[in-house]
């Protein structure tokens, strides 16, 4: 072996060697980003996580690590703003009523025919009010949201065939939501009794009769196959849901100004991929249903309205909320 070979085969080993040690080094650290979210696979709002995935392979490739845990796997529903403010999950989507719990003001968004339709949804949180009401979220729950997520239009969704035109008509209609006394005023301000049972319960409990009802936006009602085990919508439409792509501000801080912007804009992709699909989803499901053999019908939704705005207006939460802010809302177009 001459010399210049010896060394070229030296210098070969070394950079292997340099290798193996170097790849698990940068394969540590690349930035683990958890998801959890009680979504069902078939869900729009779980399916942009693929997209938010793989917008950072593109604009970040090999910086993150993003691991999407689906049907509440990872954290049961609710407890995720938690987990994240403790370190312990880094991404989910959290809705107004988890935002509410810990900023109390934010309880404006949980009440019932609030916002008018998507569009105004995204104008209220891109907006002013959404700036201010994001910092003290920030603040006072260690997460920063942010995307806006549609999550769809709230409707009711009945086992039996019932006569529904006014709240009186929901009287005694155990009324499953999720757990949490937010969500528990708003189904009793529908008229009904207030049933809390996680999400990933609802449908054996159509299916058995531990409930008589539940409430979801459509595109939920048929990816997780709740019209399999019920026979009624009644379009109430009591509340255009939003729900909050949010980071822990834990995780958020230690990313470089860079990668704080790329993971900003994959959670804005995911959130656009979401509403698009879902709001023109929405538009078609009633006829899908329809063909499932289930009744549609539509109540006196301005009965609905009336009764539901006014026991917000009367509540304890009406009390917290800032002033002027449902005039700001409604004046947001
Ligand atoms: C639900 O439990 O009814 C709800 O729609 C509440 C939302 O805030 C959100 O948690 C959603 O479930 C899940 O993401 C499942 O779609």
């Amino acid at each position: 072996m001459t010399t210049s070979n010896f060394r070229r085969r030296t210098l070969l080993a070394a950079t292997a060697a340099l290798g193996a040690i170097a790849l698990p080094a940068i394969a540590q650290s690349k930035t683990v980003l958890r998801i959890s979210t009680p979504a069902v696979p078939d869900d729009w709002h779980a399916k942009m996580w693929t997209v938010f995935k793989e917008a950072l392979e593109k604009s970040a490739p090999g910086e993150f690590d993003v691991q999407i845990n689906l049907n509440a796997s990872l954290f049961k529903q609710g407890t995720e703003p938690a987990a994240m403010a403790r370190g312990n999950l880094e991404l989910s989507s959290i809705s107004a009523f988890d935002i509410a719990k810990l900023v109390p003001e934010f309880s404006v968004f949980t009440a019932g025919y609030m916002v008018r339709d998507p569009d105004q949804q995204q104008k209220i949180f891109n907006g002013p009010i959404g700036a201010e009401l994001f910092k003290t979220v920030s603040e006072k729950m260690e997460v920063t949201p942010l995307a806006t997520v549609y999550l769809g239009t709230r409707q009711i969704n009945l086992r039996e065939v019932r006569n529904v035109k006014t709240p009186a008509d929901l009287k005694g209609v155990k009324l499953r939501m999720p757990g949490s006394k937010e969500w528990l005023f708003l189904g009793e301000a529908l008229g009904a009794t207030a049933t809390p049972l996680a999400f990933g319960e609802v449908y054996l409990g159509l299916k058995t009769g531990t409930i008589d009802g539940q409430d979801n936006p459509l595109p939920s009602v048929r990816a997780a196959k709740f019209y399999e085990v019920t026979k009624q919508i009644v379009l109430t439409s009591h509340l255009v849901d939003g729900i909050f792509i949010a980071i822990s501000n834990r995780s958020f801080n230690a990313l470089s100004a860079a990668q704080k912007q790329k993971v900003t804009a994959a959670a804005q992709a995911a959130a656009a991929f979401n509403n698009e699909n879902r709001i023109k989803e929405e538009a078609q499901l009633v006829e899908f249903f329809k063909k499932e053999g289930l009744q549609v019908t539509t109540p006196d939704v301005d009965a609905f309205r009336k009764a539901v705005q006014t026991t917000y207006q009367n509540s304890d939460y009406a009390k917290v909320w800032p002033k002027g802010i449902v005039e700001r809302i409604n004046a947001t177009k």
